[in-house]
């Protein structure tokens, strides 16, 4: 059986996508759980917010180096249950690591403001945190995209219930037992296990949640936000991208072409901020698509554990279904050329959902693949002729995550940083994301960042004190 919920009413089977062995069961938790868990994180957020700073911090690092010390069994339970190559589990463990640091250091940063006048008197702001907040996250990056949500609600002196995916529960349950053994008490983050439909609803819905961050699909985020609104929780969403990548005239292709394949087959292509369309300038675009081609068909694709890979599965069969009929459809409809891929491997000679690259050019701009978001190993490449032209297609888009624009020419830098429509844009490079900085998107991609002190301010509230002497 590929992934998905299992056979048993009151639990969730969770399935490894390289060959559809049983990796564990989780409990399929109820509305009941999460009210339960809710009042336990809401007694516990009397303590936990009036905790010094600098003791929450305490608790963090020495979570953030248990998880560093058992690194290679998170890592090895990561690729078994999502199937990304054990080398990228092991980034994604330390990148966990990493982020509750960065947040341990900064945990008291934010204090509030004084200020004195003739008139009011004593004028004080201090910064207080909201509550129980609430997290929901997705499968593809469960433990780096865990920690953007419990790094920063930790360090602000929240507590937190958090619904991991139902195909990608155990690592976030590991994690979790890590900083329950640094001395996190068990009350401040509770995990409930359990689908969308049930658990996600019921966190949605809950009235003493008073902030919810999501990362899902748009549909699902919407649905969220609805449920969510009769209670006024802050609801803060991250729903995935169709970022462009600009190749100029003046990039090194090769650079480029090696940024192309990295910023696309990562995660099997399963990444918010993947590049999921390519422009490259008319004049560089043979050699461009030439290097891209021989990087890509150099990936080795197979079991995450096995040495040498490049590339894992797609994390269901459904999500493989889904990818191949937007590449068949854009085949079928004669809307582009198939340079690699495009078709599904033999099914009598492999169990798992794996899926080769694909790279497909002369892409007609009304494609299935460029319309919609991309979530898998396919590499859509279009020419452009001017700037303008590239520009204008890479923002013809409802997302507005992540771009990218490749070129040493500063005035192409500052139009293009300028005028592209995303929460992110990189320059001669993609898809990296430091800590220390904002994360998110504009329209469709969703509303509200994560990461850096900008995090750390949505799970604070400013209370004004003004004092007469
Ligand atoms: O996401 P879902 P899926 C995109 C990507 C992908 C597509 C579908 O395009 O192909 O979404 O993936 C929980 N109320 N992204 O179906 O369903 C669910 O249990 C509350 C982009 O897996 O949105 C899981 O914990 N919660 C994205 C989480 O939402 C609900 C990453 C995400 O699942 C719910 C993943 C409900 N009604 C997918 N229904 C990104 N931003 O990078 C489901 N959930």
């Amino acid at each position: 059986m590929q992934n998905g919920q299992g056979n048993n009413r009151d639990m969730i089977s969770v399935y490894n996508p390289s060959d559809g062995s049983l990796v564990g069961t989780v409990q399929a938790g109820t509305a009941h759980d999460v009210d339960e868990a809710v009042r336990e994180t809401g007694d516990a957020f009397q303590s936990w917010s009036r905790t010094d700073p600098p003791e929450r911090s305490k608790i963090l690092f020495s979570a953030a180096g248990r998880i560093r010390a058992d690194q290679k069994n998170l890592a090895t339970l990561l690729t078994r249950e999502q199937g990304k190559p054990l080398k990228e589990s092991m980034n994604e463990i330390a990148g966990f690591s990493r982020v509750l640091e960065y947040y341990a250091s900064i945990s008291g940063m934010l204090r509030g403001d004084y200020g004195v006048s003739r008139q009011y008197g004593h004028m004080m702001v201090r910064r207080e945190p909201i509550g129980v907040c609430a997290a929901i996250i997705p499968w593809n990056l469960p433990a780096l995209i865990m920690s953007w949500k419990i790094g920063p609600v930790l360090a602000s002196g929240n507590t937190m219930v958090l619904k991991p995916s139902s195909t990608a529960p155990l690592t976030c349950l590991a994690l979790v037992g890590h900083l329950y053994e640094a001395g996190l008490p068990l009350s401040v983050v509770r995990i409930v296990t359990g689908s969308g439909d049930e658990v996600g609803e019921a966190l949605a819905r809950h009235q003493d949640i008073r902030a919810l961050s999501f990362t899902g699909a748009v549909r699902t985020g919407i649905r969220v936000a609805e449920i969510a609104a009769p209670t006024l929780k802050k609801t803060i969403l991250e729903l995935g991208g169709s970022d462009a990548m600009i190749v100029c005239q003046d990039a090194d292709p090769d650079l480029a072409a090696k940024g192309a394949v990295s910023g696309r087959f990562f995660n099997c292509g399963q990444t918010c901020t993947a590049i999921k369309r390519v422009f490259v300038d008319k004049k560089i675009s043979d050699q461009f698509i030439r290097r891209v081609r021989e990087y890509a068909g150099a990936l080795k694709v197979g079991n995450g554990l096995e040495k040498g890979v490049d590339m894992g599965p797609v994390h269901t069969m459904s999500q493989r279904d889904a990818l191949h009929s937007q590449v068949e459809e854009t085949i079928t409809r004669e809307m582009a050329t198939v340079l690699c891929g495009g078709t599904l491997p033999d099914s009598s000679s492999c169990m798992g959902s794996f899926y080769h690259p694909t790279i497909l050019t002369d892409v007609d701009p009304d494609a299935p693949v460029m319309n919609n978001e991309v979530f898998g190993p396919v590499l859509p490449i279009s020419t452009f002729d001017s700037l303008e032209e590239a520009i204008t297609r890479a923002n013809a888009t409802r997302f507005g995550l992540g771009a990218s624009i490749w070129t040493h020419d500063m005035r192409i830098i500052s139009k293009a940083t300028e005028e592209l429509k995303a929460g992110i844009v990189w320059v001669n490079q993609h898809l990296r994301i430091p800590p220390e900085v904002p994360f998110g998107g504009t329209k469709f991609s969703g509303i509200g960042r994560e990461n850096g002190r900008y995090a750390l301010e949505q799970y604070l509230e400013e209370k004004t004190i003004l004092i007469q002497p």
